[in-house]
């Protein structure tokens, strides 16, 4: 029993790597309460990978209804966040504890 529990997580993570290799990644900077870049362009149809690193010593919130991802990030820490694949149009984001300046979108083309 203990030996196929441990042996589960291995299998998955094998299987998973070639996907997440493949997966573009860009990043997102939070600082000051803003997004950096506030538009960030993906490519249409894949999975991508989003590096979100709040400067800021304060939590934020990664939230998109659009997207529908939600996602707390600790202050001065990073965290990852997967969309997609997405069709050609445009994403708003927002920091949902600062939403009046921060305020994004992703662009997939
Ligand atoms: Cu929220």
């Amino acid at each position: 029993m203990r030996r196929s529990v441990a042996a589960f997580p291995v299998a998955v993570v094998l299987a998973c790597a070639p996907v997440l290799a493949a997966a573009p990644e860009l990043q997102l900077v939070i600082r000051d309460h803003l997004f950096f870049p506030a538009v960030l362009e993906v490519p249409a149809g894949v999975k991508v990978r989003i590096l979100i690193d709040n400067q800021d010593p304060t939590p934020e919130e990664f939230e998109s209804y659009e997207l529908n991802r939600e996602k707390v990030i600790p202050g001065n820490a990073m965290t990852v966040v997967f969309i997609g694949p997405l069709k050609p149009g445009e994403y708003p984001f927002f920091g949902e504890f600062n939403v009046r300046t921060a305020q994004g979108k992703v662009v997939a083309r």
